[in-house]
């Protein structure tokens, strides 16, 4: 049975399929078809995938698993041109910049036989010293070509502030959502990674208010990057805040596998259940 929904917002779980990334703050590593059967099985309505390149993922095949299941993808994740290749869209060097925005193009389209975005979060690199304006330059370029190609598909592109040791291009939403609005960067919405947050944020439900409606994603995620539930992050204010926002899209569990996959899958399933049962 499907999780009862208020507000449309709909339900996810990460898994991750690159070797590189296993340590990372996924809930499934490595087995897809088995991870897209026990998100079914426990009634979430999506999985966000993290695949190592566009080339790897067997389109037709995952098609016929998440329509068994009656799934969906949520995102399709482009941190593999970083952890593998180290490709970012604001290297000053235009080849590499060049080859980044192929490999994010790629995954666009891989997600777009989904219905689903991409999302840029590693990807956006971070700016040396004294080269924060040439870097932002160089990011709201990147992310226009990449945003136009998803719009052919009619789809959004996420972009995802990360916290202060991942990047220093954005860690707080309110300064990247003034950035995309000033600078008319569209069809561009935010990711809000509530872990990124709990680091950077003084405040955040109003933080999330502060997006409004660039507000495309979340990774649900406790204090301590765990399942939800097993850390110090207090949940009501922000699902009133999702709700005060009439906020439609997924909140996606992005969070380590702890104590394994399966027991991180069910604690989520069943704090989804307190927090989002109408
Ligand atoms: C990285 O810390 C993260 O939160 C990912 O979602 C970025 O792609
Ligand atoms: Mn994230």
């Amino acid at each position: 049975m499907p999780v009862p929904q208020i507000n449309m917002i709909r339900t996810a779980i990460t898994t991750a399929i690159v070797p590189q990334a296993r340590q990372g703050p996924f809930v499934f590593h490595d087995d897809l078809p088995g991870s897209i059967a026990k998100a079914a099985g426990l009634g979430f309505d999506a999985v966000e995938i993290f695949p190592p390149s566009a080339g790897a993922l067997d389109i037709p095949d995952i098609q016929k698993r998440i329509a068994d299941h009656h799934l969906k993808v949520a995102a399709l994740g482009t941190g593999a041109g970083w952890v593998i290749h180290k490709l970012t869209l604001t290297d000053p060097d235009p080849a590499i910049r060049a080859k980044a925005i192929d490999f994010i193009k790629s995954i666009i389209d891989a997600a777009a036989a989904f219905n689903a975005p991409a999302i840029i979060g590693s990807m956006q690199g971070r700016h040396a010293d004294g080269q924060r304006d040439q870097a932002l330059d160089l990011l709201a370029d990147s992310l226009s070509l990449c945003a136009t190609h998803a719009k052919r598909s009619n789809l959004p592109l996420f972009y995802e502030p990360l916290n202060r040791y991942e990047t220093n291009l954005f860690n707080r939403q309110a300064d990247a959502a003034a950035w995309i609005r000033s600078r008319k960067i569209a069809n561009v919405k935010i990711l809000a990674d509530l872990f990124h947050m709990n680091i950077e944020e003084s405040n955040v439900p109003a933080a999330l208010m502060d997006v409004g409606d660039l507000l495309g994603h979340i990774h649900f995620v406790d204090s301590n990057r765990r399942a939800p539930g097993l850390g110090h992050t207090d949940f009501t204010p922000i699902v009133q805040a999702l709700k005060s926002l009439n906020y439609k899209g997924y909140v996606s569990a992005e969070c380590f596998p702890i104590p394994d996959s399966d027991q991180a899958a069910q604690q989520t399933i069943n704090t989804y259940k307190t927090l989002f049962h109408s």
